[in-house]
């Protein structure tokens, strides 16, 4: 098909209305001119199924598929018997069930890659940060005292497979849980085993004819996604900085302006940091940087995009080209000369992209591969195999550039890498780290609360705009924002990630923010380092004056512009560990049911957080702030705000919450 053919087919999208992102847009503008179609293009012309989108069907078996009506939920059941409340149960489940596999087989990914490190059978990778790995081996009961590195280590290792492999018995970082927090969990059957079983289990409830009844259902919901977020994900976040540092803050630069023209741009997009690492080794190989001049281009320019690279971004500073839904905008420059993905949020449409500007498209984990894509799989006993033959294969692609190139020239500056110990670090200071600071400052109403706003980003929605609008609205009434994935993308780009941005944030935040020279906006690193929320949260009630259970304190999350089923599972245990959690887009439940019911308010009232849903950025911020106010009543601190200088917007809002 000839580009005029394909143009005619092609829907013309008024880019001001499916982004903000001026580089995405401009991108878009250009794929349009050459008859390219994208995500937003195929979301414009495809309209979600509304019995989908109502989680309304069930297909668990051959007497189905049924579809419920969702105008009127109990009038019908499915061939079975299945109820529309046992239907969506079942649905979310699964999302669950998926999320938190993907998080935990990442995890697992980066504990074999420890395993190996340690008994010496991996030399390209090594121990970095040995504080971190002292510290959290001592937080679950292992002896470091006058021990060897290597043998403290080998028993993390040990201790932290039980996160997975084990039957029976609590995971090692239910050590981290608040007490109360825990008792709560203990009270209702829901602190995880390990991960492959709670999975297990989950899967096997949600098959036709076994677990019938919502709540039964909703507690395996529940103890699957804690597994994932203080089993899974927290062993990935923990083992990715043992192995390649713990983030400190670092200046770095987002946006496509980040490629450079006259050099060979190397993309890599996906969520495991070994490969990203490897690349990192071979974009500064000496030889490979000559390769690079002897085909005329003045050096190897490495960047990255989505999970993969905001951890990257926050461990050393890599500049990153943009989120999920930039991935095929970036290769519309036609100034990618390789994309080297691995696993998780990789569209299939990037292929064709790849082929219409001449990139060189390499998957390279045994987990994802793509149907006409090059497979260059990366073995982590070998890894500089996989990543020298992608810069080999960019180098080849530079040299036979043919097409013309349009970089958006955007590039945004920024301070990423506040890992929860420099959190700790900076609010207290060398010789007494810790987080009384931040609990006093939302004490005397400085800090209003603490928001974590973070996730995917999705063309059924204004690109990047939610996200931005929601995170400025939170700010300017006085609530610290903490972020990760592609969330904190959308923040960078719309600049912020400065410690001017202050200036955007309410009298109380910006006081702070100007005293410790801090953003109001806190990148943590990728979608799996929400496990860094969790500690934080579990820090906050450590230190005192906050209350009890995580479920006391004045904070909620957010995931405004979500699309995988991984962000079901990050929400979800957001919820089981007690914080209001508000999704945008759309949310797979039927508002007039019972099993809405209990994940919308029921699940609050036996000590667990609450689900929310809003589109409106403006009303997910006001439901937000309602309840973080609704928390500061219950702790007896919302006379505290009264001190603080507030404008009449503030006073309206507060008045109206
Ligand atoms: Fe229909 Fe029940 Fe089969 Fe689901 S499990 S498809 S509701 S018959
Ligand atoms: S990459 S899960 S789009 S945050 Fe983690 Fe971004 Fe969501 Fe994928």
């Amino acid at each position: 098909m000839d580009n005029e053919t394909k143009k005619k087919e092609l829907i013309i999208l008024n880019k001001k209305d499916v982004t903000i992102c001026a580089a995405t847009a401009q991108m878009l503008e250009k794929a349009e001119r050459d008859g390219v179609e994208t995500a937003f293009h195929r979301a414009a012309s495809m309209k979600a199924c509304p019995i989908g989108a109502d989680s309304a069907c069930c297909k668990n078996c051959s007497m189905g598929p049924c579809r419920l009506v969702s105008k009127d939920p109990y009038g019908k059941v499915g061939v079975c018997g299945a109820t529309i409340d046992t239907i969506q149960a079942r649905n979310f489940a699964r999302m669950v069930s998926s999320g938190a596999a993907a998080h935990t087989d990442h995890g697992m990914s980066m504990l074999d890659l420890f395993r190996d490190v340690v008994n010496g059978e991996i030399a390209d990778y090594s121990i970095k940060d040995p504080i971190k790995l002292e510290a959290v081996a001592k937080e679950i009961g292992i002896e470091v005292e006058g021990r060897e590195i290597k043998d403290i280590a080998m028993d993390l290792y040990k201790e932290l497979e039980r996160t997975y492999i084990q039957v029976n018995g609590e995971i090692p970082f239910a050590k981290r849980v608040p007490a109360k927090t825990l008792e709560t969990w203990r009270k209702h059957g829901v602190v995880p085993r390990g991960a492959m079983r709670e999975i297990m289990e989950l899967m096997h409830r949600t098959h036709m004819g076994v677990d019938q009844d919502y709540q039964n259902i909703t507690k395996q919901c529940s103890r699957t996604a804690l597994a994932d977020g203080w089993g899974g994900s927290m062993v990935a976040t923990e083992i990715s900085d043992i192995l390649f540092g713990t983030p400190t803050p670092v200046k770095a630069d987002v946006n496509m302006g980040c490629l450079k023209e006259n050099e060979v741009n190397i993309i890599i997009h996906g969520h495991e940091p070994n490969l990203f690492e490897s690349m990192l080794d071979s974009v500064n190989d000496s030889s490979l940087i000559q390769a690079a001049k002897d085909a005329g281009a003045e050096g190897i320019n490495l960047v990255g995009m989505c999970c993969s690279g905001a951890e990257m971004l926050s461990r050393h500073g890599i500049p990153h080209a943009g989120n999920f839904m930039s991935t095929e905008a970036v290769l519309i420059t036609g100034a990618v000369d390789a994309m080297g993905v691995d696993v998780q949020c990789i569209k299939q449409g990037l292929a064709r992209v790849a082929e219409c500007y001449g990139t060189k498209l390499f998957t390279t984990n045994p987990r994802c591969h793509i149907e006409g894509v090059e497979h260059i799989e990366f073995h982590e006993h070998s890894p500089r195999e996989c990543t020298d033959s992608i810069v080999e294969n960019a180098i080849v692609r530079f040299k036979n550039r043919s097409l013309p190139i349009e970089i958006p020239k955007i590039k945004n500056a920024g301070i990423h890498g506040f890992s929860h110990e420099y959190v700790n670090y900076m609010l207290g200071g060398t010789f007494r780290s810790s987080y009384t600071p931040l609990n006093d400052n939302i004490i005397n109403g400085r800090i209003r609360g603490v928001a974590g706003v973070v996730g995917c980003t999705n063309p059924r929605v204004r690109h990047d705009w939610v996200h931005v609008e929601l995170v400025k609205e939170l700010i300017k009434n006085d609530i610290l924002v903490v972020q990760t994935g592609c969330s904190q993308i959308s923040l960078a780009k719309a600049g912020l990630y400065t410690p001017e941005a202050a200036h955007l944030a309410g009298p109380g935040l910006r006081e702070v923010c100007e005293t410790v020279g801090m953003p109001p906006v806190l990148g943590l690193g990728s979608c799996v380092d929400n496990s860094r929320i969790l500690i934080a949260c579990s820090e906050m009630v450590r230190i005192g004056g906050l209350g009890e259970s995580i479920a006391d304190l004045p904070v909620a999350g957010a995931a405004p512009e979500w699309m995988s089923e991984k962000a079901i599972s990050i929400g979800h245990y957001f919820v089981a560990s007690g914080v209001f959690t508000v999704f945008g887009v759309t949310f797979p439940i039927i508002e007039e049911t019972k099993f809405h019911q209990l994940l919308f308010e029921g699940l609050e009232d036996i000590g667990f957080g609450k689900w929310g849903f809003a589109v409106d950025p403006y009303e997910m911020a006001r439901m937000m702030i309602a309840h973080i106010d609704k928390k500061r009543r219950a702790l007896g601190i919302d006379k505290a705000r009264e001190r603080v200088l507030m404008d009449m917007a503030d006073r309206q809002k507060l008045e109206a919450a």
